[in-house]
């Protein structure tokens, strides 16, 4: 299987360097051919106006609301009432109540204030482009990861959440991403005396210390006893999930990462199908983000899973487009009332793939993504892998040119040749259309 690493909302990577350097304005500016041009955006029955930054697709739109987090027997739903029941039994408060909250209605319209200002995220991050993320317009967006209810939750004065939901992104196809896919947000705040509650003699120990610098182990405000102790105490209740998730015996390894919004920050990856796969983020509240939820006196963690990603580890299904098959041969096999119970998916059956590559000289503001997009909105859940193979400028004219090889799959038969060819060629026309693209 092959699994890169996501363009994520975590570290930039090296093609992403080239648009940081575009200013958020002029990114909200431009204007994307696969998007829907009407007047309004309906969502699940409310009319948004829509405006030249909208780029969310039928497609898409057609997702939200399946709420696949929440079917019982999906194999979502059941690794969420996994997750649920980690939490349950292993934290609660003085009265024996649950001690974390769980959220999983939350609407996943939301501002960009929710998605990316209260979570300081840079004005020039590439993750604000819409060629990474489905505006509805130019003040709403979809929800590019379940961070984006960290500040109201803590705000309505919860120290202690699970904040579950479907997310959306403009990235890669490949098995391991799709447009629409779901986390799990957890949150835990500390006051100073939570933190230090079980060191023998307190007296003395700070969480906050002024005048102190940054560094790769803590933020500048942070003590390094209250950093250490909240660090272990976050990757003691995530390694305690992953192990009661996959048993004892999964391979894990934590990797440094960057996010805006936690200071250090990781992410655990687990060995999976031949590869490391990242399978949540985490780190270290960034207190400027608390000061503003108005939680200055408290010091937290928090992390977002992919729970697509641990559930195709956990029950053996290869590719993430069967998340969303309607297929009963699929359904029925996570038909079980106890989602304790081990379930190794056994595959539909594999059917041939069909290849075909795709050349063209692309006009200068073109983004992967907007052919990504294109792709699967013409040709739908038949893709199953697009890979860009071959780019190059032509040293004399300067124009660029990118081939894509296009694998296209069913899932549950045999496509032809002649099937491929026809998608393939409205993929091409459609590219010219919208994109501007020319074919080589
Ligand atoms: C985030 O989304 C951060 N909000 C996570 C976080 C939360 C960090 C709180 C710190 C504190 P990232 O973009 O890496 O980070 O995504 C988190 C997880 O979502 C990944 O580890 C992966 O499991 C999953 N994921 C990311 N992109 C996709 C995709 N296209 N398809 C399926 N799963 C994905
Ligand atoms: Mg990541």
């Amino acid at each position: 299987m092959l699994i890169r690493v996501s363009r994520s909302l975590s570290r930039p990577s090296l093609c992403v360097q080239r648009l940081l350097r575009c200013s958020s304005h002029t990114q909200l500016s431009q204007l994307h051919s696969t998007s829907i041009r009407k007047s309004e955006v309906k969502i699940k029955g409310t009319a948004y106006q829509s405006d030249d930054v909208t780029n969310v697709t039928p497609r898409i739109l057609s997702k939200i609301g399946k709420n696949l987090h929440t079917v019982k027997h999906h194999p979502l739903g059941l690794i969420k009432r996994r997750i649920e029941n980690y939490f349950y039994t292993h934290f609660t408060n003085r009265v024996g109540n649950p001690l974390f909250a769980i959220f999983d209605r939350l609407d996943p319209v939301v501002t960009i204030h929710q998605n990316f200002d209260s979570l300081l995220t840079p004005e020039d991050h590439v993750s604000r482009s819409p060629k990474d993320t489905y505006y509805v317009n130019r003040d709403l967006l979809l929800r590019a990861h379940t961070s984006a209810h960290q500040e109201e939750i803590i705000k309505m004065g919860c120290d202690a959440f699970l904040a579950v939901g479907d997310v959306y992104r403009r990235d890669q196809i490949d098995a391991t991403h799709y447009p629409v896919f779901h986390q799990c947000e957890i949150v835990r705040l500390f006051t100073e005396g939570e933190v230090f509650s079980r060191v023998k003699d307190p007296t003395g120990l700070r969480i906050f210390d002024e005048g102190d610098r940054r560094s790769h182990d803590k933020q500048e405000m942070h003590t390094l006893e209250a950093a250490k102790l909240v660090e272990f105490d976050l990757k003691k209740c995530l390694l305690g999930l992953t192990l009661q998730l996959f048993g004892k015996d999964v391979e894990y390894r934590w990797v440094d990462a960057y996010f805006p919004f936690t200071h250090p920050s990781w992410e655990l990856e687990i060995f999976h199908g031949g590869d490391w796969l990242e399978v949540l983020g985490c780190g270290i509240m960034e207190q400027k983000l608390l000061n503003n939820a108005g939680a200055m006196s408290k010091i937290g963690w928090a992390a977002g899973l992919g729970l697509e990603r641990l559930a195709m580890k956990l029950y053996a299904i290869p590719d993430i487009r069967l998340f969303w098959s309607e297929e009963e041969a699929f359904q029925k096999q996570f038909r079980v009332d106890n989602p304790e119970t081990p379930i190794t998916f056994k595959p539909l059956s594999v059917y041939a793939p069909c290849l075909n590559d795709i050349s063209f000289w692309v006009p200068s503001n073109f983004s992967s993504n907007d052919f990504y997009d294109l792709v699967r909105t013409v040709g739908g859940d038949l893709v199953e892998q697009v890979d860009l193979v071959d780019e190059f400028t032509h040293p004399k004219h300067q124009r660029t040119s990118h081939c894509y090889r296009l694998v296209y799959r069913h899932m549950d038969r045999t496509l032809t040749q002649a099937e491929a060819n026809e998608i393939h060629s409205s993929i091409g026309q459609k590219a010219i259309e919208n994109l501007g693209v020319e074919i080589r």
